[in-house]
Formats: structure tokens, sequence, C-alpha cells
């Protein structure tokens, strides 16, 4: 398999080495490295830690703010033991564009910063000495990239980055990098497909393996006691008194996957598996044959210093913080997350919409403007260029996405792309039927998949909310339209148009409404910026979402304030949060807190 997905564990089989730490760094403003011989190890003195963006951890505005090639090192030792395994290398999130070398040798190439990928380097690794790993990266954008955006050359000959997304452009090896050790016969992937029948459950598995020896499956309780157990790459396990994965209410099994040979253990595999089903009944999101509604938020992989690195102390005070509001659910706006985040959401049964880093695909370095005022811009699927490479680009990602997360509970849905100009081409229903038929191919489970909708995309103006499976809106009436004195009129105009989704039948959740709220600032009466208008706005808005049937789900935009591109409409970074960067409450949080804490999971329940 290409590109090996399964989450690195350490098993009976299996051994992890994490290379977290220190590495050399040095940029690359001429793109000359490889002219330079960097691939056989870089000239420079600076280090930067690993895991974790760059941006952040200097003081010259050149560095924060660079554009281009640049260069990681580090190195390790190969145990002697290894000889008669397969060795790889994977990386969790290398960002944007990046190429591997080791020992000199390029031995990978990968585009998408989100998601992961594993290189076999058993050919290029020595037993004698040290081996050592370059990676070259670069941060460009364009709309060939995920996500979009344009790169520019100032006039002092320097690269500078325009967006067309509002969350700042941090790369770097964001997430870890680690050796994996397992044996040349193992386990590459597996597919759980979950049926309940009355208290029991059935669950239709596939083990893929790169063998033809026997494969066997154990499924243990909490209490790792053995419930079920079956032979077959291919097969049902059958659970009686099944104990079902719900939202805020999470049950795991612990799935055990084994390749054996007489009567030995080749190769041993974990996976901790909720059975749960997820469908759409009318205008309702099912979970289990329950109506699910969802409370929640639109995130970032955000904070002070790391950036976009992967952080588990501030995952974990989110996650603290999205059970103290009352929250279920978030989408992992606007690209995947750390697969220790989906771990985390299992556990604690948070319901995730999981969405690619497809955001930018709206022809404006002022995004959240024109997105808002439905401005006419360049249709960005009319370019030739959009329906070929970044079409590409964009089902690789969608691949490596489904592939990588498909066996969490925890995922309740997809989201292909976040605000996309679905007004301005034709051109764009191809697309979008390419990645919606190629997301079902892809998951066993035939999750639920949709799009976050920009204003522009109205029922009657959308060219491809047909293909649909719910409705995921984006809306800013009482923000970037309609702000202040005049909220009362946006609010009708919410209302009108939540009118018209009624209609479609089809389940509608915001993904974002929201307003950029200043902590400390609180005025009577209210201000656009004042703590209180933030929460008079979420007031407004749930009072007309509680009025409209299809309505099932809120995910004010965002949980927490974030970093920007520097702007005129940004004052150091978006500050949109119901928390603050430093993950503490404004005003709103008590109010949505009270909110969803009388709004029980199955608000407005099933229509039948
Ligand atoms: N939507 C009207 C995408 C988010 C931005 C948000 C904003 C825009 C709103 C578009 O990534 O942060 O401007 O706050």
């Amino acid at each position: 398999m290409a590109n090996k997905m399964l989450y690195p564990r350490q098993t009976l089989t299996r051994s992890v080495i994490d290379l977290s730490g220190m590495w050399k760094f040095a940029f690359d403003y001429e793109s000359k490295g490889n002219e330079l011989n960097y691939q056989n190890g870089i000239p420079s003195k600076i280090e930067v830690p690993v895991p974790a963006s760059f941006a952040d951890f200097f003081t010259e505005k050149e560095f924060k703010e660079y554009t281009g090639d640049f260069w990681y090192e580090t190195s390790f030792y190969a145990d002697k033991s290894w000889k008669s395994k397969d060795i790889d290398l994977r990386f969790f999130g290398a960002a944007h564009v990046a190429t591997v070398y080791v020992n000199g040798k390029e031995v990978a190439y990968h585009h998408g910063g989100f998601l992961p990928f594993t290189i076999n380097i058993n050919d290029v690794i020595k037993y004698d000495e040290k081996n050592i790993i370059v990676v070259k990266l670069n941060n460009e954008l364009s709309h060939t990239t995920l996500p979009c955006g344009e790169s520019l050359v100032m006039k002092n000959g320097k690269k500078v980055t325009k967006p067309y997304f509002d969350f700042f452009n941090y790369s770097g090896l964001i997430r870890p990098v680690k050796l994996v050790i397992t044996p040349k016969s193992s386990i590459l992937d597996v597919n759980l497909v979950h049926e309940l029948n009355g208290k029991n459950s059935k669950t239709n598995y596939e083990v893929f393996t790169n063998t033809n020896d026997d494969v066997y499956v154990n499924v243990f309780d909490e209490d790792e006691k053995l419930v079920a157990s079956s032979k077959g790459k291919k097969g049902v396990i059958e659970i009686e008194n099944t104990k079902l994965w719900k939202p805020l209410n999470a049950y795991l099994y612990k799935f055990e996957f084994l390749i054996e040979k007489n009567n030995e253990i080749v190769d041993q595999y974990f996976l901790n598996v909720g059975i749960r089903t997820v469908s759409i009944k009318g205008n309702r999101i099912l979970i289990n044959n329950e109506p699910v509604y969802l409370k929640g938020f639109g995130k970032h992989e955000d904070s002070p210093v790391s950036g976009r690195g992967y952080n588990l102390p501030f995952a974990k005070r989110d996650f603290e913080l999205l059970k103290w509001i009352g929250a279920n659910s978030f989408r992992t706006s606007h690209y995947p997350y750390s697969e220790e985040i989906y771990d985390i959401a299992d556990k604690e049964g948070f319901m995730l919409i999981d969405e690619l880093p497809a955001v930018g695909m709206l022809v404006s370095t002022r995004n959240a403007v024109d997105a808002a005022t439905a401005a006419k811009i360049k249709p960005f699927f009319d370019e030739e260029i959009v329906q070929t490479v970044t079409l590409k680009n964009h089902l690789n990602t969608l691949e490596e996405c489904v592939i990588r997360d498909k066996n969490h509970a925890c995922v309740i849905a997809w989201s292909l792309l976040n605000e996309p100009d679905t007004v301005g081409s034709k051109k764009a229903v191809p697309y979008f039927e390419a990645l919606f038929n190629r997301c079902n191919e892809l998951d066993p489970e035939k999750r639920p998949r949709s799009f976050a909708a920009i204003i522009a995309s109205q029922p009657d103006r959308c060219l491809c909310t047909h293909l649909c499976d719910f409705i995921m809106l984006n809306r800013y009436y009482g923000w970037y339209t309609e702000g202040g004195y005049e909220i009362e009129d946006g609010l009708v105009r919410l209302d009108e148009e939540l009118d018209k989704w009624d209609k479609v039948g089809k389940p509608v959740m915001f993904t974002e409404y929201g307003c950029d709220t200043m902590q400390g600032v609180t005025r009577l009466p209210s201000v656009m910026w004042s703590e209180n208008y933030q929460v008079e706005y979420f007031d407004g808005y749930h009072k007309i979402f509680d009025k409209h049937e299809s309505v099932m789900g809120e995910q004010p935009w965002n949980f927490a304030d974030f970093q920007t591109t520097e702007g005129i409409i940004r004052c150091d970074g978006n500050k949109k949060g119901v928390f603050t960067r430093d993950r503490e409450p404004k005003m709103a949080a008590f109010v949505l807190k009270r909110r969803w804490e009388n709004l029980p999971i199955n608000y407005k329940g099933k229509k039948d």
C-alpha cells in the first residue's frame, strides 16, 4: 500500500521511535539548497523544535513571514535487529510540500501539510554509522495547493504569501516524525462497518495484509474480557448486548488483529473501536438511529509560539473547555487535525466533522469580506489548472484523510471544502461530483458529506448543495453585514433564508456564525467588538435557529481566538473566539454553557 496510514502503535511485534526534539534548520531564500548539496546535510547553526511551526520562534519579521524553501535535519542510529524488519519513516504532518532525503538519497515527495505519509527506508539505511534525515519544505501557496492562495515577490526580492484564507500560513514539521519498525509480513489497513440489530451488533471487517498467512481478529471489552473473535481476512464479528458508542457517552472495544504462522504471532495491531452507526433521515442526522443536535464549534490547531504545531497540552485543555461549556461536537476547520485529537474525541464521545484543507477556493485575499458579501470575483473553478492539478491534489488529500480517519467512531461526517465559490462557475459541479463520489467510494461507512457554504450559496443560487447529504452554513448577518444597530435586519434575512432551507428537507447546521470580540470590552448599550455584543449576537441567532425545523446543529465561529495574516480587520489575529487564545472564557462562554446544558442531545427529536 503506497502510503501506510495505520497509526503507529507499539505492540508485541512493532516498535516506534519518536524523532521529536531539536532539529537543524535553514532558510533557503534562493532555493539553492539542492545545488549546495543540503540533501547531505545542511550547513546551519540554527536549531528548532519538532513538532512545531517555526514562524513564532524568531524575533525577525522576515523569519516570521518567511515564504519559500526551508530545510530540516536530524539523525539516528539503526539497530542491527531491524535487518529482518520493515523500517518506515512516518511524517505525521509536514507543511506544505515536502521532499525527504535519507543519507543524501531522495526517498519521498509529498503534497499537503495536514496528513501523514510513510516511507520505507530499508534500501538506504546504514547499520554501522549515523543515518542523516534531511527534509526540504516549501510553504508557498497557489491555486493548486491545499489550502489555496498566491505568493508574490516584494520589491526587496523577498517572497510573501497571500492566503485566500483567514488563518496564519504556519508551516514546518508541525507534527511528529517517527521510525516505525514492523515485521516484513504485516497488517496494512483495516475496514470496519457496524450494523445494529436490537441489543446486539455485527461488525463487517476486512483486514488488508501483505501476506497470505492466517489472520485472526479478537475483540475485548473495556474490562479486557474477550467478547468475540473471528478467523480470516474478511468476516463478521457478532457481539451480544453491545455497549454502543454514544455522543458524550463513549464505549470503546479493543479490536486485536493478528497474523499467525505455525501458531507463531507474526504481526499484532490494535484499534480502539466505538460501535455506532451514522445515518440521515429526512432533516435529521441519526447516531445509532437516534437524532442528534450538534452543539460545538469550528476550531483551529492554533496556540501561542507552537503556532499550528501538535500541542497535546492545549488539546487537553480544549477538551476540558468543550466539556465544561456543554458541547458535543466540533469541525476540524480548516484541515484534518493531529490524529491524537481523534483518539481523545473517541474516548470523550465527541462528534467530529472531519474537514479537508480545501479552503481558499474563492479567489480573494480578503476572504472574509468577499465571502460575507457575495462579492463578484474571478470564478475559481473556471481555471483549467484547477480542473486538473488542484482536483488531483484534492482527490489525493481526500483519499489520505478518509483512509487515516475512517476507523474513528468520533468521525460522523466529512467536510470536503470550506467556503468554495459555488456560484461563479458551472465548472464547479463536475469538480464537486468527482469529490463527493470518490468520498463514498473510499469510506466503507458511507458517512454524510458536505461543504461549508458561504452566503452566496443560497438554496436557489448554489450550484453544488444538491450533492450534499446535509447542509453546512457559514453566516455573518450582524457582523460583516447589518452589524451593530442594524442586527435586527440581519436576523430577518437569516430567518427568511432558513424558510427556504426548511423546504429543501435536508439537515441544516451552522458551521460558522460569530463576531470579533475583544476580551475586557463591555459597553452599555453594546457596540460591535464588545463582549456583550457577542452575547446579543448569539442570542439573536439561537432564537431564529429554535424556530426552524431543519436546523439540527450550531457551531459558533470560533472556539478560541487564533492567529491570522496581519491586516486592517485583524487586531493580532481573529477575535471571534468564545475563549481567548490562551483558553480563558469571554462573557459569551457562560451564556452558551447555560443554553447547551439545557439543550438535550436529541433536541427537536425525530421528524417522521
Ligand atoms: N469564514 C464570511 C472562514 C473563517 C474565517 C471567517 C472570519 C470567515 C467568514 C467568512 O476561516 O475566520 O472572517 O472570521
